[in-house]
């Protein structure tokens, strides 16, 4: 005879079977979702986007990072076949691989990273190549006044202004927290924004393409500020 289940005391703590469960239930709910598919900060990036419950963050998820892509799946990259184009209004187009950035002068930006969705990771040290050394490398030229960044996620893009592009705190960076960057993190060669919202920062760097005005990037068609200064950034100097 089969037994009754029993009912749950009301406010009665959730059991960390039920917890996982639903962790589960989440992932797999996003099947069709934006998420990483491998590894796992891939899982805790899928889970992170669907727990209402905040458990994800008991998991060991280092640094307070959360994993964010637009689409499912993107190829990876490595030394074999990672390739930087530079085009558009330039005198002298290039293609970087990842050895050539590594043998350029490389720069630390030390900085809070902000997520407009609440989290944020203080003091996060970046390292790469300043994208002012790769705009002065192929030489901007009129009309220019803009750069838009492509990925070779295939969908995201991100812009800012040449103004913008020159400080010495915007890195087409190679690391983070003084690690070669993670395929999860936009590995292995990302932007990092240091003075704006971390949306800026496009991973999976593919392209820079100098144009003669700002294209509003992906989040920027859906409503972000084009502008994404955070509170205590320097509009017009350096790092803050
Ligand atoms: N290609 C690409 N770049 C991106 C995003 C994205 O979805 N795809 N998300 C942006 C947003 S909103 C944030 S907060 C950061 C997240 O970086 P992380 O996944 O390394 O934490 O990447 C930014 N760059
Ligand atoms: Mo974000």
């Amino acid at each position: 005879m089969a037994g009754q289940p029993k009912p749950r005391a009301e406010g009665a703590p959730v059991g960390r079977r039920a917890v996982l469960g639903m962790l589960g239930a989440g992932a797999a709910g996003l099947a069709a979702a934006p998420y990483l598919q491998r590894g796992w900060e891939g899982l805790l990036g899928a889970a992170s986007q669907v727990d209402a419950t905040g458990l994800t963050g008991l998991l060991p998820n280092p640094g307070g990072f959360r994993y964010y892509s637009v689409v499912g799946s993107v190829p990876r990259k490595d030394e074999t076949n990672y390739a930087l184009t530079v085009g558009g209004l330039v005198t002298k187009p290039k293609t970087y691989t990842l050895s050539d950035l590594r043998a350029m002068p490389q720069t630390r930006v030390v900085h809070d990273v902000v997520c407009t969705d609440g989290w944020r990771v203080d003091k996060t040290p970046f390292d790469g190549v300043k994208l002012a050394d790769i705009l002065d490398a192929s030489g901007v030229r009129s009309p220019g006044a803009a750069v838009r960044f492509t990925c070779f996620d295939g969908a995201y893009t991100e812009s800012l202004t040449l103004e913008q592009a020159r400080r010495s705190d915007i890195l087409v960076a190679l690391n983070m927290q003084d690690k070669p960057i993670t395929h999860e993190h936009g590995g292995p060669v990302r932007l990092y924004v240091a003075p704006m919202y971390f949306y800026k920062s496009a991973k999976w760097l593919s392209g820079i393409s100098v144009t003669d005005k700002v294209v509003p990037g992906f989040w920027e068609e859906r409503g972000y500020a084009i502008d994404g200064w955070l509170d205590d950034a320097d509009r017009h100097g350096e790092a803050a």
